[in-house]
């Protein structure tokens, strides 16, 4: 087989790509490990910033995403039964809209699939052959027979799991990272949400977050140990730590269920750099990941498909190679601001194992700074919408 652009990684980033550079004429072929329904089964990020929703409508997969998604105009923080309300519009000339991962993959599978594009699934073992020459190929495994697809580029899409990162030799490869002390344990339930808006909560017994998908549908989240398993926590006790960890008000009103999803994420940064070696580029979670404080996962990996798309449309159209091999820095450069926010708000809200008692009050005068002072409210008020592309 042969195409333009060899996609690994049916996730968010692949499926994007592959249908906005479908859109301007180019091809592409999406190799995925998993099936359509394992992919569609994963609950991941729920706030899209205005990047990632101008994408989906420019991709021309936005019908149910602008009827169903909720615009957000604000979120909360809340320290104890403190409560700092972040209005963006204060600020910023910009909302975020909350709307799933899953649905956002969703809605891009039915695009491509009608449009015939090219996905295979349950594919194996694939291996990135000379993408540092000008005629790379991909070889894999599907039902047991063996394939080559040769291409002028190639996507790496594949998460921080993948192949394609691997593909770069370890001495041109620069990896950065800090793993957290803590994971999120995360529940998914048929409730309304306890509030409008996300409540990133700190408290003295951990970090909360309540988030939703729709009137009817809350994701919430507690923060966990590293140890802790999904079975050791009934929804009892979700629903218990939860409540202690949220202002009162809320946790008053909150209205509890059973839970339909439960999960454990670990939280780390992570950074591999460069996001290009030859023909091969990293995208999304392949080149880098955040904790999920501040929504930062998902909207960063659109950033990436942003700058990646045009750099391979710019080329497409008249050989201009400018994007292309500027693409590492440009990505990069707008993926360590968000590495930063991200970070910044995991290190102000949880509670680490150790904490001495200087750090605690250094995280509580941080708080008072950001409850009193519209500036620093505006700094973050601007990472949460999204910087620029
Ligand atoms: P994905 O979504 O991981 O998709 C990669 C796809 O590549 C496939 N794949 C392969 N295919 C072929 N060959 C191989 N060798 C392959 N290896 C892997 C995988 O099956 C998969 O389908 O990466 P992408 O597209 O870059 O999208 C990034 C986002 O998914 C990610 O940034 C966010 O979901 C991160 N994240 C969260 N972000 C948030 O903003 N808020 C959240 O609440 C949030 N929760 C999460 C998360 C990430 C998690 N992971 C990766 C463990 C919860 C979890 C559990
Ligand atoms: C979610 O709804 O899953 C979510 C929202 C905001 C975050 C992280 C996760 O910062």
């Amino acid at each position: 087989m042969k195409t333009q652009v060899a996609i690994i990684g049916g996730g968010p980033s692949g499926l994007l790509l592959s249908q906005l550079l479908h859109l301007q004429g180019i091809d592409t072929v999406v190799l995925e490990r998993k099936t359509k329904d394992y992919v569609l089964g994963r609950i991941r990020a729920g706030v899209l910033e205005i990047g990632l929703v101008n994408q989906m409508r420019a991709a021309g997969v936005a019908e149910r995403m602008d009827k169903e998604g909720i615009i957000h105009h604000g979120t909360v923080i809340s320290y104890g039964d403190d409560q700092i309300g972040i209005n963006f519009s204060d600020h910023v000339d910009a909302t975020v809209m909350v709307y799933g991962q899953t649905e956002v993959t969703r809605d891009l599978y039915t695009a491509r699939e009608a449009m015939n594009g090219k996905i295979v699934f349950d594919v194996e073992g694939v291996q990135i052959n000379d993408a540092d020459t000008d005629a790379p190929y991909v070889t894999y495994t599907v039902d047991g027979s063996e394939q080559r697809l040769d291409c002028d580029y190639v996507a790496g899409c594949d998460g921080f799991h993948g192949v394609s990162r691997q593909t770069i030799p370890a001495e041109t490869r620069r990896e950065f990272e800090k793993v957290y002390p803590f994971g999120w344990l995360g529940i998914l339930s048929k409730t309304p949400p306890v509030h409008d808006e996300l409540i990133y909560a700190s408290s003295d017994i951990g970090f909360a977050l309540c988030s939703m998908r729709n009137a009817n549908l809350s994701r919430y989240y507690v923060q966990c140990d590293l140890s802790d398993k999904v079975e050791n926590w009934s929804d009892a006790a979700f629903w218990d730590a939860l409540k202690r960890r949220i202002p009162e008000e809320h946790a008053d009103n909150l209205i509890t269920g059973p839970s339909i999803e439960k999960s454990i994420a670990p939280l780390r940064s992570f950074v591999s750099e460069p996001m290009k070696w030859g023909r091969l580029f990293l995208c999304g979670d392949a080149a880098h990941i955040v904790p999920p404080t501040g929504a930062k996962g998902l909207n960063t990996a659109a950033s990436d498909v942003h700058y990646l798309s045009q750099a391979l449309i710019q080329f497409y159209d008249n050989g201009d190679q400018a994007g292309i091999d500027g693409y590492s820095a440009k990505a990069l450069a707008r993926v360590w601001k968000a590495e930063r926010f991200s970070w910044w708000m995991t290190s102000l809200l949880h509670r680490f194992p150790g904490q001495s008692d200087f750090d605690f009050k250094m995280q509580q005068a941080e708080v008072a700074f950001l409850k009193d002072n519209a500036n620093a409210q505006a700094v973050l008020a601007q990472n949460y919408v999204g910087l620029p592309y």
